[in-house]
Order: structure tokens, then C-alpha cells, then sequence
């Protein structure tokens, strides 16, 4: 099997767990970094032993023309790097958010169709194990036709301590966090024709909302709640869980706190408990999150190798891009937004 050289530019707080992933993942060796802060560089290149280190993304590609990069900046910095991959014809990967504006990512899709460069956006969370068994019940039929559906997302972990420019920004759940669960909604239920949403901030502390509430009508008719929120005080925090509601024709599903999955249909009941793996470098609560890392690392070679299209390509994700900027036109419109008009 031919082995992969990739190079990943942002050796930060989310690095750290695509180089672990990198690491487990077959046929594939990391043999740069690149990073503007030096310091990150040397912690990210000592723990991982990877010698080859630059301060500048072009230079490295220039000096190391690897199979693909990982881009694992902050949004400002995608657009900018995923240009110079199709300008230098380097397949490349690109963390979420892909983009600032529906133009720039419409821009950097446009710009890897044309340098024939295969583009995958780092949209993770349907990759957890769980949301993999949810869509794999719904795809043998075992509730019917869903009708109704609510994706879940409530807590109150502090996510400001590692991740500090959350804060900061003047969007945040929706943005950082929903884009995931609304990317969910999407995977299990097709896609989306009109969308309401209402936002709130309860967090004084933080510039951008906490509090999402939003509600859409899918292509087939199913109606879904996708509600989200870091201000959420339980007894037991179920971070980073997404918790499912389905109900279809012939039955219900649940995708409950603690990973448990209850299927009621007319096969009979089906109860089990769907906890990820722990992985080696794994650390709890984070663990649902890292083994989806894993999974969507694994693909990415995977669709290399058969020259198909990543599950979330820059093209998909265009989709799931356009669902946050409704969200956020219909929060400050109170309207309901035609995805058609994004
Ligand atoms: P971070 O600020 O900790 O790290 C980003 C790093 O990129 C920094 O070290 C910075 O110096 C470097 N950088 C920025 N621009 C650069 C450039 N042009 N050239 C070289 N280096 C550059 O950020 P983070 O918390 O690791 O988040 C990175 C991205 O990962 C964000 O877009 C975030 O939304 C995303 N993220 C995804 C998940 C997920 O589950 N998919 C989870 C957390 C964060
Ligand atoms: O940045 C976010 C993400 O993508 O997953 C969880 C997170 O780290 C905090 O909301």
C-alpha cells in the first residue's frame, strides 16, 4: 500500500488530536509543520518527532510538495491557504469553518474544481460511531419514513478555556458549534428548504450568542428542531454528545445522554449502549470528538486512494456553510429564510 507524506499548517489547540490521529491512522506519515508562533511549532514538532518545520505555509509546500495538507488554522486563514493547495495542485483538507462568507467558500470550491485538486472540509462530528449507527438504523428502515426529528446539542463546558478566541468573536454557537449539529441534520435527513431560527446570549462574558433554537423544513417533508446551547447547566454534562429524537412512520428512535440508543419499530425494540472507543491518546469528554477524527483521517486517505469525493467535500459543505448564514439572517430578520436565497 502506498504511504501518504502529508504537511499540516496550525499546530494548536485542535492540531493536536489530528497529528494523534494521523499517527493511528494506515499509510500515512506527517513529515512537516507549519506554524507562525514558533512556540506552538516546537511543542507540536517534539511531541509528535517531526523535524521538518516552517514558519510559512508556501515555503513548506514549496520545499516539501507532500501527497496533501491538513489546514487546522482558525477561519481567517483558510481561504488563503486552500488557494495556494490549488495553485500548487496539493490535494488539501480544511478545518471548519471552511470559510468567512458563502462567497469565499463558493471561491476556494471553484478554485480546487479547477486545478482538478480534491478538497475535503474537516466536518467531523457525522463521523462519530453514534451518528454513524443512527443514520445506518434510518438507512435500513427500521423506524419507516421519518416525519419529525429534533438534533441536540446542551451544555454548559467551558469551551472559552482552550478554545479562547470563542469569546471573542461576534457569532459563536451557531458558527463553531451548530454548524456541526446543523451538518448532522443534514447527513441524516437530506437537505434543507427553509429554516427559523431565534439566538440568545446568556453568557455575559462572551461577544456572540450561546443560545440557539432552530427549526427546518427538509426536501421530504420531514420537519426537524436543531437546538444548541453552551449555557445549560445539568446535573450531568453530557458534552460533547449530540442527542437525538426521531419519529417515523413505523416507529421511534432515541439517541439518549451516556450514548444510548433505543429503537422502537416494527422489527421490535432495540436497546444498546453506543459509547465510543477510548482511544490510546484519548481523553475524556473529548473522546466522542477524537474518535471522529480518526474516522474522517481514515476516509480522507481512503477517498485519496479510489480518487472518490470526501463525504464532506468543500461542495457538501457549501450546504452546510449556507444553513449557518440562514440561521443567523432569520435570527436577525425574525423570518424565515428560502434556502434558495443564500
Ligand atoms: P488555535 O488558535 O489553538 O490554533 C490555530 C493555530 O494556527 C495557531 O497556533 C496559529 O498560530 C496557527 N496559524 C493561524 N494562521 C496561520 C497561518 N496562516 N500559517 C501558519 N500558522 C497559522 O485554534 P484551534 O482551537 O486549534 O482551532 C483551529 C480550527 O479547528 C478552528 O477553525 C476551529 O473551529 C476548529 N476546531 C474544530 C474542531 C472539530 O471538532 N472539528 C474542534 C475544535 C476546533
Ligand atoms: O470548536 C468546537 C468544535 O468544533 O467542536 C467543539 C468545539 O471545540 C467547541 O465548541
Amino acid at each position: 500500500m502506498m504511504s501518504y507524506r502529508g504537511a499540516l499548517i496550525g499546530c494548536g489547540f485542535f492540531a493536536i488530536n489530528q497529528l494523534h490521529a494521523w499517527r493511528d491512522a494506515e499509510g500515512v506519515d506527517i513529515v512537516a509543520l507549519c506554524d507562525r508562533d514558533p512556540e506552538r511549532l516546537a511543542q507540536a514538532g517534539d511531541l509528535f518527532g517531526i523535524d521538518k518545520r516552517y514558519g510559512d505555509a508556501e515555503r513548506m509546500l514549496e520545499a516539501e510538495k507532500p501527497d496533501f495538507v491538513d489546514i487546522a488554522t482558525t477561519v481567517a486563514s483558510h481561504r488563503p491557504l486552500v488557494e495556494l493547495a490549488a495553485r500548487m495542485g496539493i490535494p488539501v483538507i480544511c478545518q471548519k469553518p471552511f470559510a468567512l462568507s458563502m462567497a469565499d467558500a463558493r471561491a476556494m470550491v471553484e478554485a480546487c474544481r479547477v486545478a482538478g485538486v480534491p478538497l475535503m472540509v474537516h466536518e467531523n462530528f457525522r463521523w462519530q460511531s453514534a451518528i454513524q449507527a443512527v443514520k445506518a438504523r434510518l438507512d435500513a428502515g427500521a423506524i419507516g419514513r421519518p416525519f419529525w426529528a429534533r438534533v441536540s446539542f446542551r451544555s454548559g463546558f467551558d469551551v472559552f478555556s482552550g478554545q479562547p478566541y470563542l469569546a471573542e468573536g461576534k457569532r459563536f454557537i451557531i458558527e463553531d458549534l451548530g454548524i456541526h449539529i446543523l451538518d448532522i441534520a443534514r447527513f441524516l435527513f437530506g437537505e434543507v428548504t427553509r429554516l427559523s431560527a431565534r439566538t440568545q446570549r446568556v453568557n455575559p462574558a462572551i461577544k456572540g450568542e450561546d443560545v440557539a433554537t432552530m427549526l427546518l423544513d427538509h426536501e421530504d417533508g420531514l420537519s426537524s428542531v436543531v437546538d444548541c446551547s453552551y449555557a445549560t447547566r445539568l446535573p450531568v454534562d453530557p458534552f460533547p454528545e449530540t442527542l437525538i429524537e426521531i419519529d417515523g412512520s413505523t416507529g421511534t428512535l432515541r439517541l439518549g445522554a451516556g450514548y444510548r440508543l433505543v429503537v422502537n419499530g416494527a422489527g421490535g425494540r432495540e436497546e444498546v449502549d453506543l459509547s465510543p472507543p477510548l482511544l490510546p491518546w484519548a481523553s475524556r469528554p473529548w473522546h466522542n470528538i477524537q474518535e471522529s477524527v480518526l474516522a474522517i483521517q481514515r476516509h480522507w486517505l481512503h477517498c485519496l486512494r479510489n480518487g472518490e469525493e470526501p463525504s464532506t467535500s468543500g461542495r457538501d459543505n457549501i450546504a452546510t456553510m449556507a444553513l449557518v448564514e440562514a440561521a443567523y439572517a432569520s435570527a436577525a430578520s425574525h423570518r424565515t429564510i428560502e434556502m434558495a436565497s443564500i
